[in-house]
């Protein structure tokens, strides 16, 4: 089958053979029967009788792909924020109409259903979540990829409040088995750790053996991902870690039952758990291993199937293009160059070529303490041909740097790959950078902050080598599913052509006048925030006003993203409102969700605040109708998939300079949230999109950020300017909103009084000017409306599609296919919204 004539046309699926392929999974894969059956087994069968109508399409995807000689994508990722799929697939198959119909004489809801696939939540947020949108996005234009990760026995840690405390269970998505998930038990590479490695010849940069101490298996496990109207497939293969020797029988048959399987469960632990981190220092050895096991496994497996159609490996450049997810995959540079020197047998020189040329890397963050380093000490240990093959390189590139920049030593340690401190340690950044062709900052401002710190001297060393490539998210999760009321509406007014094309979006931006178009779009507004409402209700028994103000901060709990300046200013208000009751305040519902890493405690403390406030305004008869604060436990994909088309307001509120890109920004004001924000990360490029008009914009600049640090000034001179944060720090300070225990808060407090590294005190009057802004424009329903059209229409830059467009031009040097285009549909009768 030719996917580039795949029609995109569902017509032929009939409901009653796709019922019948459901209970005929219920009954002989799952051995149930359909009166007695579960949401979870209708679920199980209905993806697997989905699955069946996708797998030819995969196998043939890949088939092209092999035959054709198209250069191959793969994307390494530590983490994968899949989320669920479910209705990705059905969605994005057309079939959901004909699933609905299907499961209806079976007294089975989709809705009910979906809800009982478990949340695979593979990644700690913004970074994992980009390589879901992104698998997606490259199956939606066809082009031909694999997404390389861990199949972590557990994801991300559930989150469970108690008392206001943050506390972590383990997660347990695959306790019921996945029916996306194609087990390949025979695709399986060996991954080596320790040892020793010894020259094979008189050249150090010749062939080694490296006999590893200890071997684990990496084994293959497939999801398939179907791209928009199913026209194209892409794969995410993650890796799972299997003993060699299931059991050391000699051990046991001694006796030494436990220690003959301790053995089989210390290798395995490289794949039972993320690494729950997420911008904090940690490096554990652990955390390498499984970099390092990750990264081997994809290289091997790729050399693989690139060997069995090409005969050697000069060409992997021109067919192949590996894309490191941040530097958690960075050692695959030394890796490549071991596998093509030792064994393949490519020369030196001949093997730096084609890694650089294979290798792109793309950078998430600038903050130092989540640039990742390895002790030297650790990698000779785990790694110690590895270790090597980095000297050599380091060696290679500096002489490079000393002939070019003579006498310039404090260059010359700047650019190297060791960091000679109190402890040496290899600086995976400077080894991707330095391994690979191109490296790409993931907003615009980012890429100018890129270039003017961390890779400053980089930058002069291999001129053009960092590009820009604003981050993008997936219209069909983002939109379509996430909020079919208001994809509808856009439909009734623009017709359908924003489905294939997002920038086809702007044709909404002359209608954001229309006062009928307004009334709909807060109607569709109005229909989220109920179900939300109801679902809060439900599940955590707060009773929401829908007619509020739903201002919503949700990403994950960090000091730059600066919850505590929105919990500040939630303070200030509480006492504006006591101050004066009777004036016209706008009722507002704070919405928080967001989980902190388990060792962060200064960030585990702010969730504590967050609850220590939301009883207090809860309990206080004047204010609780005017303001309610809400911590929405366990945030994940499916949560934001809830909170997201409900929200009016978007918090987006990063000390300026410190977020990279933010992705949540971008879906917020897909769906007509306002946001108020900083001029940071992406949300700078949407402000020029959307007119800051349509925004409330405050705070420092990234600039005037950095200037203000150089100058120490603190936060204590700002505090004396604003008597109101005044107030509010000493209540908190003097336990006034944590009567239990009086001195629970003073941390916060004095950092802001202190250093304020993360200038809360500094934007503190712009951030409650900006918030008053939003309250007035909340008064004037037709305004606000209007601006909430004008920020949808103007986000269609924002998809994925065009991010990887970019990258397939800009790093990969892949033209993107021509696919179909879907045939014309008919004009479709104006539906009204609520039938939608
Ligand atoms: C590093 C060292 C040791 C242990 C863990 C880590 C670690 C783990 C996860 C460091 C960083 C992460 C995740 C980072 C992340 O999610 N960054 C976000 O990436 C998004 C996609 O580009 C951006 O939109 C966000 O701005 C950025 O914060």
């Amino acid at each position: 089958m030719d996917t580039l004539t795949t029609p995109a046309t569902t017509a032929s699926i009939d409901p009653s053979s796709l019922r019948a392929a459901i209970v005929r999974k219920l009954t002989y894969d799952l051995g149930r029967s359909s009166q007695s059956a579960s949401d979870h087994a209708w679920f199980v069968a209905t993806a697997l009788a989905i699955r069946e109508r996708f797998v030819d399409r995969w196998i043939a995807t890949n088939r092209l792909a092999y035959e054709s000689g198209a250069k191959q994508v793969y994307y390494l990722s530590l983490e994968f924020m899949i989320g669920r799929l479910l209705r990705d697939s059905i969605d994005n198959l057309g079939l959901t109409e004909a699933v609905n119909d299907a499961l209806a004489p079976l007294g089975v809801t989709l809705e009910r259903m979906r809800q009982a696939e478990p949340d695979a939540a593979l990644g700690n947020g913004g970074l994992g979540r980009l390589a879901a949108c992104f698998l997606e996005s490259m199956a939606s234009l066809g082009i031909p990829a694999f997404g390389y990760g861990i199949r972590y026995d557990h994801g991300l840690f559930r989150q469970v409040i108690a008392d206001g405390w943050q506390h972590e269970y383990p997660e347990d998505w695959l306790a019921c088995g996945n029916p996306w998930e194609f087990a390949k038990p025979e695709i399986a590479h060996e991954i080596g750790f320790g040892g020793a490695a010894v020259p094979l010849g008189a050249d150090p940069l010749g062939p080694h053996r490296w006999q590893p101490a200890e071997t684990v298996l990496a084994v293959a496990y497939d999801t398939p991902i179907v791209g928009w109207r199913g026209r194209s497939m892409t794969t995410l293969r993650l890796w799972s870690a299997r003993a060699p020797d299931p059991l050391l029988l000699e051990a046991f048959n001694k006796g030494d039952h436990v220690g003959a399987i301790a053995h089989r469960a210390r290798l395995e632990s490289i794949s039972k758990v993320l690494y729950p981190g997420d911008e904090t220092t940690a490096g554990q050895e652990l955390r390498l291993r499984q970099q390092y096991f990750f990264a081997s496994a994809a290289l091997q497996d790729l050399i693989r199937r690139h060997l069995r159609v090409y005969q050697d490996l000069s060409s992997l450049p021109d067919k192949v293009a590996i894309q490191l997810n941040d530097t958690h995959p960075a050692i695959a540079v030394a890796e490549l160059m071991r596998l093509c020197i030792d064994q393949h047998g490519v020369a030196w020189d001949d093997a730096w070529d084609i890694t650089r040329r294979t290798i792109a890397y793309t950078n998430h963050t600038l903050l130092p303490e989540a640039l990742e380093s390895w002790p030297v000490w650790m990698m000779e240990k785990v790694l110690p041909r590895h270790m090597q093959i980095i000297y050599l390189i380091n060696a290679r590139h500096l002489e490079d740097v000393r002939t070019r920049f003579p006498k310039d030593d404090r260059l010359v340690a700047s650019v190297s790959l060791i960091h000679e401190n109190m402890e040496r340690r290899v600086r995976m950044a400077h080894l991707a950078f330095i391994g690979s062709h191109r490296t790409n900052g993931v907003s615009a401002l980012h890429t100018e902050l890129l270039k003017r710190t961390v890779f400053h001297d980089l930058d002069r060393v291999a001129p053009g080598r960092i590009v820009g490539i604003t981050n993008g998210i997936s219209f069909r999760r983002w939109l379509f599913q996430a909020n079919r009321p208001l994809a509808s509406l856009i439909e009734q007014t623009i017709g359908p052509r924003f489905r294939d094309d997002a920038e086809a979006l702007a044709a909404l931006r002359p209608r954001a006048d229309d006062a009928g178009l307004q009334a709909a779009v807060a109607a569709v507004k109005r229909r989220n925030k109920q179900a939300l409402a109801d679902m809060l209700k439900r599940d955590l028994g707060v009773r929401l006003d829908p007619g509020a103000l739903f201002d919503v901060h949700i990403k994950r709990i960090h000091e730059y993203k600066r919850q505590l300046l929105n919990l500040l200013e939630t303070i200030a208000l509480y006492d504006a409102i006591k101050a004066d009751p009777g004036a016209a305040w706008v009722p507002r519902v704070k919405i928080f969700s967001g989980k902190a890493a388990a060792s962060y405690w200064r960030a585990k403390l702010i969730i504590r605040l967050a609850h220590d406030i939301g009883r207090k305004v809860a309990e206080d008869p004047v204010v609780r109708d005017l303001l309610k604060v809400v911590f929405i436990p366990n945030y994940n994909v499916s949560i934001a998939e809830m909170v997201i088309p409900a929200a009016d307001l978007s918090e987006q509120i990063s000390t300026a300079g410190m977020e990279a890109s933010g992705t949540g920004n971008m879906k917020l004001a897909l769906n007509g949230a306002l946001t108020i924000g900083t001029r940071d990360g992406a949300t700078v490029e949407m402000a020029e999109r959307i007119g800051e008009e349509n925004m409330f914009l405050f705070g420092l600049s990234a600039e005037e950020v950095t200037a203000r640090r150089a100058q120490w000034v603190g936060g204590a001179a700002e505090i004396a300017k604003s008597p109101r944060l005044g107030a509010v720090l000493e209540a908190l300070a003097a336990g006034a909103w944590s009567p239990d225990d009086p001195a629970r808060y003073r941390v916060l407090v004095d950092s802001i009084r202190g250093e304020d590294r993360f200038m809360l005190a500094a934007d503190f009057e712009s951030y409650w000017a900006a918030q008053r802004a939003a309250d007035a424009l909340w008064r004037d329903q037709a305004a606000w409306q209007r601006a909430a059209i004008r920020n949808i229409s103007a986000m269609g830059w924002f998809s994925a599609d065009r991010s990887i467009a970019e990258y397939a031009a800009k790093v990969w040097d892949i033209p993107l296919p021509r696919l179909p285009v879907p045939a014309a549909e008919p004009p479709r009768p104006a539906v009204p919204v609520d039938a939608a």
